[in-house]
């Protein structure tokens, strides 16, 4: 399946791009990391795949194995960080869901408790 086309208004394919300024921490051929410009936890960091999808639903649709690697480097992120007692990956689905930007992306939080709770 061909990824659908960039709009030009996507903040994070900017980023991808590198037409926008962020703080990267990973970058391979599938996916670009950098710190969430407004963080939640000491370690707050986005997974971005290069290619162009609303939601990790149509993600996991469109590259399945695009999903794998988002929590690969999610890991090696968190791994760099320190975050050897445990860190949270969260995808965010949906404007319900609390998603503003809708290109997909894995959020890596660690380096408070973060409790037990999901919400
Ligand atoms: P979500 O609510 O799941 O769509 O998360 C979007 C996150 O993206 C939010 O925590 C703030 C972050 N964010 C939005 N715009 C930018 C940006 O231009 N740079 C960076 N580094 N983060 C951004």
């Amino acid at each position: 399946m061909t990824a659908p086309a960039r709009p030009d208004d996507c903040v994070f394919c900017k980023i991808v791009a590198g037409d926008l300024p962020a703080d990267v921490v990973h970058s391979d051929e599938t996916c670009v990391a950098f710190r969430d410009l407004n963080p939640q936890a000491p370690t707050h960091v986005l997974v971005v795949p290069r290619s162009h999808y609303a939601n990790a639903a149509e993600l996991a649709a469109g590259e399945p194995a695009s999903v794998a690697a988002l929590v690969d480097a999610g890991a090696a992120v968190a791994a760099a960080d320190g975050l050897d007692q445990g860190y949270r990956l969260i995808f965010n689905t949906g404007a319900a869901a609390g998603q503003t930007v809708f290109h997909a992306h894995l959020h890596v939080l660690g380096g408070r408790s973060l409790g037990e709770g999901l919400v």
